[in-house]
């Protein structure tokens, strides 16, 4: 067990830090081993504050010196950082330690990536740069000088804007100097360093007052191919919160690097976003058409963080959601307006459903502000991010477009330059719209996922009555709910299948509640839930014809899409418990809807998906069975196969009509085409053996196709020969070779999935301390349902060996990996058992990190 006793931190005992800093000069001598840190502080005390202890944060720092106003000063070391007696009255503060950014395997402060310097700070991490009040509500401007001589690091960049460079070759020893001055006070975690040998891909902005903003993507040469997709990206994404939201970026200067070890996605550091490679780096030799959709999406979430998050920044951390949850639901708004808004609708909604939902239903679940944490890098979770973006579309929708707008203009304008809160953020909304927000404020609360269950009464007067009860089941820590304002968005089809009644919001207060709509001639079918306007489960009692007509009839697509995912549902869920043959309603119904091209090819490639096996062992809980893994693998197949041989006539027209010739361009309407085609792909292989892919392989001159055809050739186990070729073609290119390791995990049969992970980890590339290549390897391995959950638990041990190998290097990313096992009480005695005992064994290990005690307690539950 961990030596030390983990300490939880609660949102109740928040205190301001007690001194203000106005600015901070910060020197860097790197070296790989050795980095010296020089700080100069200007602190003054806060009168407002009284009790004004002086702490400031460090971790794994040698200490060199520290001085107040010019003279020694002794420090105390306490848990966590020092503390020093100063005067209280304005006073400088210098200090100098030593780092070693090449033992920084955890990826938190300043690290060696490639022989590259690179930071990542969010969220504590810039207290193992320097001592600092390493809290988000301190917020100070930074002036960075990096000096450089050991190495080869021609760039060298930090946040702001670039004041001075000078690259010294004429005297041996000289140190490479750069300076960057970012005018706008920040917190620590928003700062950021990056150094080494690097190309930019450059290009410029004029912002909407006429401002001239230079732009560049950094990336290590022989990358330079892969930038312009980002780069046009980012120039959409400026545009596009200048249109939709006024806002205007407000450096000299926008730098992106791509670095290859990194634990997240991508990071919103002040004028110097960095991101994983794999979150900006495309090219259609190498990128898939999904690649190509998260590229976009993740360079417009970061640069949106310029004012959610960064000119508006949290006053703790509790606060996550304030900056995350309205950045999520920015940067779906903008993929809504570059791409289709019902397909992003549907894509947004699947990923809820497939991570938050378990989360929420499950020991991990917390509101989307938790009260207390051990390790904050632990919530940085799909509550906080999706369903605190739900949260956010669900006050659009109750206050409607212009009262949103008003209130967003509000908020920037009363909170620029502000650590703000929760609070701060629905008063703005109380002020701007005179709405009272109290009862709305529980979905910030209270976790869980509410179930709303709804039923109709019909009266010959031509009155519909729809009766809504909600619930939530009682969460970790919150065993009693109270009701939510769920905004229900609901239309009305008569029996002819025209709408007779428009989307409308009906606004749920109540336990129970009921809605009459009167004046109709015959009964309407009504459609709720449109646009699925509430993150909740929605139980509704309706037959397979009612599903089937509003999947031919309903004018919302969102519903009209989730007519036909519940008829899919519903027909597993009865072959799963019954043994059920796959009834007719839905694939009649899915002809129809596939034959209609007047419909977006992008939408109809989702209308062929089907519920993964996972949420199918979700379902299969709360409806109070027992899920079988393999059963819910063999009726997954079974539902392939029956769409395989009832659209048997029509696949050949869908993959032959969407194909995409010319040069590859990754914009939504070829990249729908291509969705299309390749789900009509996977099910001809189903029927010819792979020779349909096997000619696609050859001729593909894109990584969509490629992959895809590859992909049907590795389940329809004709794929040895061109798994080969693809590692041959491939083995120089990091983020495509995570694409081959990960390929032949998702593609085993559940019975070969451990054998073949363990295999792929005894590859000579697989490179386990680099977060992508783990979880390429990890992630398919727990992503496989039916391998994972494999009778015997070789996958839970193997997975297991591999977090307990990982936690010392990198403790981040094995607490996130532990989140595999969240769902473990779903299941039958024997694997409870067996996973329970992987936990007690990880748990057990000696000097095991805070982050992973912390995820394996909540789960052990
Ligand atoms: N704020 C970033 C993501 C991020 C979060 C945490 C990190 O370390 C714990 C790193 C990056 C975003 O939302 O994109
Ligand atoms: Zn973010």
């Amino acid at each position: 067990m961990r030596d030390a006793a983990p300490t939880t931190i609660y949102l109740q005992d928040y205190k301001p830090f007690g001194w203000i800093i106005d600015d901070v000069h910060l020197t860097f001598r790197l070296h790989p081993t050795a980095t010296r840190v020089i700080s100069r502080i200007r602190f003054r005390p806060d009168y407002d504050v009284t009790d004004r202890p002086f702490f400031l944060h460090g971790e794994d720092l040698k200490h060199i010196s520290a001085k107040v106003d010019g003279h020694d000063i002794e420090l105390r070391h306490v848990d966590g950082g020092i503390e020093a007696d100063v005067p209280h009255a304005p006073f400088n503060w210098e200090a100098e330690v030593e780092i070693n950014p090449e033992a920084n395997t955890a990826l938190e402060g300043l690290y060696r990536s490639n022989s590259m310097y690179c930071t990542q700070c969010e969220a504590e991490g810039f207290r193992k740069i320097t001592w600092y009040p390493d809290r988000p509500d301190v917020m100070a401007q930074f002036t960075v000088r990096i000096e450089s001589t050991a190495e080869h690091t021609p760039v060298m960049l930090s946040n702001g804007n670039g004041l001075f460079y000078q690259q010294d070759q004429t005297q041996p020893g000289a140190p490479n100097v750069s300076i960057y001055q970012d005018p706008w006070p920040k917190p620590a975690y928003l700062f950021a360093l990056v150094a080494g040998d690097l190309v930019a891909h450059e290009d410029r902005f004029a912002t909407m007052s006429g401002k001239d903003v230079s732009l560049a993507i950094w990336v290590r040469p022989g990358d330079e191919h892969k930038c312009a997709f980002g780069m046009e990206a980012l120039k959409k994404s400026m545009k596009w919160d200048e249109d939709v939201y006024g806002r205007e970026y407000d450096l000299d200067e926008f730098n992106i690097v791509a670095v290859d070890d990194f634990n997240m996605g991508a990071m919103e550091n002040k004028g110097l976003n960095i991101f994983n490679s794999s979150c900006v780096l495309a090219s259609p030799e190498t990128s898939t058409d999904g690649n190509f959709e998260r590229i976009e999406a993740i360079i417009a979430h970061e640069y949106f963080h310029n004012w959610t998050g960064n000119r508006i920044t949290c006053r703790d951390w509790f606060q996550l959601c304030l900056k995350e949850g309205l950045t999520v639901y920015r940067d779906q708004q903008f993929t809504a307006d570059m791409r289709s808004a019902p397909v992003a609708r549907i894509s947004n909604v699947l990923a809820l459903r497939a991570r938050q939902f378990p989360e929420d239903q499950g020991p991990l679940s917390h509101p989307v502000r938790p009260e207390s944490f051990q390790e904050i890098n632990n919530f940085y979770t799909a509550t906080v991010y999706e369903k605190g973006a739900e949260v956010i579309g669900m006050l659009k929708t109750l206050v409607g477009d212009a009262n949103y707008s008003k209130a967003l203009d509000l908020y920037f304008e009363r909170h620029d330059g502000d650590a703000a809160t929760i609070e701060d953020w629905l008063q703005v909304f109380e002020d701007a719209t005179g709405r009272d927000l109290g009862q709305f404020k529980r979905w910030y609360s209270q976790s869980g996922t509410p179930k709303v269950t709804v039923s109709e009464a019909w009266s010959e007067d031509g009155t519909l009555t729809l009766t809504f009860r909600q619930e939530t089941a009682p969460t970790p820590g919150q065993e009693q709910k109270e009701p939510q304002v769920i905004p229900v968005n609901v239309g009305l089809l008569n029996p002819n299948g025209d709408e007779v009644m428009e989307t409308r919001t009906l606004e749920l207060t109540e336990a129970e509640q009921s809605f009459s709509f009167s004046g109709h001639s015959a009964r309407p079918v009504p459609s709720i839930l449109r646009g699925f306007s509430a993150p909740v489960i929605l139980e509704q009692n309706m037959d397979n014809a009612r599903r089937a007509f509003l999947l031919a009839h309903d004018t919302d697509p969102f519903n009209r899409w989730e007519a036909g995912r519940m008829l899919s549902r519903d027909a597993l869920m009865s072959a799963i418990i019954d043994g059920a043959a796959i009834n007719s309603d839905y694939l009649d119904g899915l002809k129809a809807v596939l034959r209609d091209d007047t419909l977006d090819p992008a939408y109809r490639a989702l209308m062929l998906g089907q519920p993964t096996q996972s949420e199918l062992a979700g379902l299969l809980h709360q409806a109070g069975h027992t899920p079988d893994p393999s059963r819910i693998h063999t009726a997954s197949e079974a539902m392939r196969d029956a769409k395989a041989t009832a659209l048997a006539d029509l696949l050949p027209t869908l993959y032959h009509d969407n194909q995409v010739s010319g040069t590859f361009s990754p914009e939504a309407e070829p990249a729908g085409k291509r969705a299309l085609a390749n789900a009509a792909l996977a099910l001809i292989s189903r029927g010819d053996g792979g020779t349909l892919a096997a000619e696609q392989y050859d001729q593909a001159d894109n990584m969509t196709q490629q992959l895809a055809a590859l992909s049907c050739l590795l389940d329809a186990g004709t794929g040895a020969q061109q798994l080969a070729a693809f590692e041959n073609q491939w083995s120089q290119d990091r983020l495509v070779m995570d694409k081959w390791f990960s390929l032949q995990i998702i593609h085993a049969n559940p019975e070969d999935v451990v054998e073949t992970t363990r295999r792929l980890t005894h590859h000579m590339d697989f490179d386990w301390k680099n977060p992508n290549r783990f979880r390429a390897v990890m992630g398919a391995l727990q992503m496989h349902h039916a391998g994972f959950h494999h009778e015997g638990g070789d996958a839970y041990e193997l997975l297991a060996d591999w977090l307990i190998r990982l936690d010392p290097v990198n403790p981040q990313t094995t607490a996130r990996m532990c989140t595999a096992f969240q769902t473990w009480r779903r299941y039958d005695a024997p694997r409870q058992e067996m996973i329970s005992a992987q936990l007690d064994r990880i748990a057990a290990q000696e000097g095991l990190s805070g982050d992973a005690s912390e995820m394996i307690s909540r789960i052990r539950g």
